[in-house]
């Protein structure tokens, strides 16, 4: 009690709320005032910090982590009054009619649309130290996962705009970091200015860490190391909701004439294949809520898009996650769980988590919850009496929960589309990617590099260039196939109707190729590439790729991944180019060019 004149007013009402909400262990190590008085003043710092960044305070924060708690150790289940179904959703084919023009509607609409990056996680999994978007998308090329994303939106933004014969909008980015990523996340941006990015139009939103919980009480856990620290860990994804409203972003974005908002994770490198079809579905449906799917193989590590019917009658269509969607099936009658159907595929669409919201019905739910998202505790016990956790635990939540609270006449729809064209995230490592089970993917830097050639490859085969099978090679204890290493810049490829109009049939290219295609206006016509050919052209050029290119090339080695001499990127994915022979050609001019070897 002596110790309260330290604190300021709001400090002491802090204090207050926490011996109330029985935190008073907290203190009870606390020596007499004029000892530790810093530190002292420093831990309400952090309860203050833990205060503002939750959706109301820490109090809430105590009273749903006791709710939550007294479930688990009940045994409550969620889903408890819910039958789970398949749903029905848009499923869309790469390269027809219908894709085209869903593709042609969403470019249209991205000038309307602003993007959300969450980049607050570590990539545990991965066993990598650095940050996931800074990772290579591809190692023919280098660039970035960030460096990708943003070419991505610019490239939308340039479309847009010039099919609505405008020049003026600029496409608001927002990142979600944590402590964890978040000067690192700067720093790569700062140090390659954004990659071409207005600064201005890049919002960096940082979520905080949440209190740890020691206990079925709900008592705060100290840090171990430090007795006048509260233990903190990452409260999830669902955090972006609260930040966004809170940060007011979406009010400004709304006045600058914004319609959507896409939410988009840190390293699928094939996510914009996906994108501009995907927002044609949303802006043609009408949908408040789109989420877009993939083809799920059971038990993958992806939730299942579900259909929820509780007994008193309520509907929703729902991301169930992948380790709550086999109890579930079991308990309502299907004893098999998660399993494969006759399609060899999980009958439950697998969610990629990237969500396009409408803005407009966003804000005002927001209004309503302040971004707070239904959440869950996951405490592992000591044993079966659930009396105590082997380590604290804490509240998470995730960003696709965010429909959970909508009212049913949201209209909550997905889009399912082929894994190859729109998902192959790196999350990981490759000791655990080994272990899948055969015919699972492996979510690893080496599928997700080798998943980029094979899309390029299957699309310039849709435009009709005629390309070499791939080779199987195994990298890491991972069978994956090797295609021709095809890579271009986004604004050479935006949507399939881009690439059909520069990929001329008469084309080839053999499986142990390498092509970089690096400007907007090349055309590939007639060309017989075998070896590696790199085409850069600035934006007035317009240049012809034809004839026979024919050279050493770059060969494939392996490595390794205990491999300590070589970088920990390179480890991870299990194998490294190595540039023999290659032809690089420069086109800095304006004007009609043509590569004819
Ligand atoms: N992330 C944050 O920004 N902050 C955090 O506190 C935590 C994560 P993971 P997860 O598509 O493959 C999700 O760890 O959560 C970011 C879906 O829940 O890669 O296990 C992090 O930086 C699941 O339904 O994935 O699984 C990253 O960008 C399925 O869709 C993103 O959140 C799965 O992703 C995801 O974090 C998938």
């Amino acid at each position: 009690r002596r110790n309260l004149r330290l604190l300021s007013h709001d400090q002491v009402e802090l204090a207050r709320m926490l011996l109330n909400e029985g935190q008073g262990h907290l203190f009870e190590h606390w020596p007499e005032p004029g000892v530790d008085d810093d530190k002292k003043k420093s831990f309400f710092d952090q309860v203050c910090r833990l205060n503002s960044s939750y959706p109301g305070g820490l109090a809430a924060y105590i009273q749903n982590a006791k709710k939550l708690l007294a479930d688990s150790k009940a045994g409550q289940n969620p889903y408890d009054g819910f039958t789970p179904s398949v749903p029905s959703g848009e499923a869309l084919t790469f390269g027809d009619d219908n894709f085209v023009s869903l593709e042609a509607a969403g470019v249209k609409e991205a000038r309307n649309a602003a993007f959300v990056l969450v980049a607050g996680g570590l990539g545990e999994r991965l066993g990598y130290k650095g940050i996931k978007v800074a990772l290579p998308r591809e190692t023919t090329t280098g660039k970035c996962f960030l460096q990708h994303y943003i070419e991505s939106i610019l490239s939308l933004q340039e479309a847009s705009c010039k099919m609505e014969g405008e020049c003026h909008t600029k496409i608001p980015f927002a990142i979600m970091t944590s402590d964890d990523t978040n000067a690192l996340t700067i720093k790569l941006l700062e140090s390659n200015s954004y990659f071409g990015m207005e600064p201005s139009q890049v919002k960096i939103l940082k979520q905080e860490k949440v209190a740890c919980l020691a206990d079925n009480d709900a008592r705060l856990a100290l840090d171990p190391n430090d007795k006048y620290k509260i233990q903190t860990k990452p409260h999830g994804h669902g955090d972006v909701h609260s930040l966004l409203y809170s940060s007011g972003l979406l009010e400004q974005w709304k006045s600058t004439g914004r319609r959507w908002v896409l939410f988009f994770q840190d390293t699928n490198g094939l996510l914009f294949n996906a994108i501009p079809s995907a927002l044609g579905v949303s802006a043609t449906k009408g949908y408040n809520v789109n989420s877009l799917a993939v083809p799920r193989k059971a038990k993958e590590a992806i939730g299942g898009i579900t259909k929820l019917t509780h007994v008193d009658g309520r509907t929703m269509v729902i991301n169930v996650e992948y380790n709550q969607l086999d109890p579930l099936l079991r308990a309502t009658g299907h004893p098999d769980g998660d399993a494969n159907c006759e399609t060899g595929y999980s009958p439950y669409p697998g969610n990629i988590n990237q969500l396009i919201l409408e803005l407009g019905p966003y804000i005002e739910e927001l209004k309503k919850t302040h971004g707070a998202i239904s959440e869950f505790v996951n405490p592992k016990y000591t044993d079966s009496t659930k009396t105590a956790f082997k380590s604290s635990t804490r509240l998470e939540c995730m960003m696709q929960d965010y429909p959970k609270t909508l009212p049913p006449t949201a209209k909550v729809g997905f889009t399912v589309m082929d894994t190859w064209l729109a998902y192959a995230p790196v999350k990981n490592n490759p000791e655990d990617a080994a272990k899948v089970p055969k015919g699972n993917p492996f979510h690893s830097a080496t599928s997700g590099e080798m998943a980029i050639y094979r899309a390029n490859s299957l699309i310039l085969r849709k435009a009709g260039a005629q390309i070499s099978d791939p080779v199987v090679s195994t990298f890491n204890g991972q069978e994956v196939e090797v295609w021709p290493r095809v890579t271009w810049s986004p604004r050479w490829g935006l949507m399939f109707k881009d690439v059909k109009r520069k990929v001329h049939g008469n084309s080839s290219i053999s499986q142990r190729s390498f092509l970089v295609i690096n400007g907007q206006n090349i055309v590939i016509d007639g060309l017989s590439l075998d070896g590696a050919l790199i085409a850069n052209s600035v934006d007035e050029a317009e240049v012809k790729v034809t004839g026979h290119v024919e050279n050493k090339g770059w060969t494939i080695r392996h490595v390794d991944h205990r491999d300590t001499s070589e970088k920990e990127e390179t480890r991870i994915r299990g194998f490294k180019f190595e540039k023999v022979e290659q032809l690089e050609v420069n086109y800095t001019e304006p004007g009609k060019h043509c590569l004819s070897p």
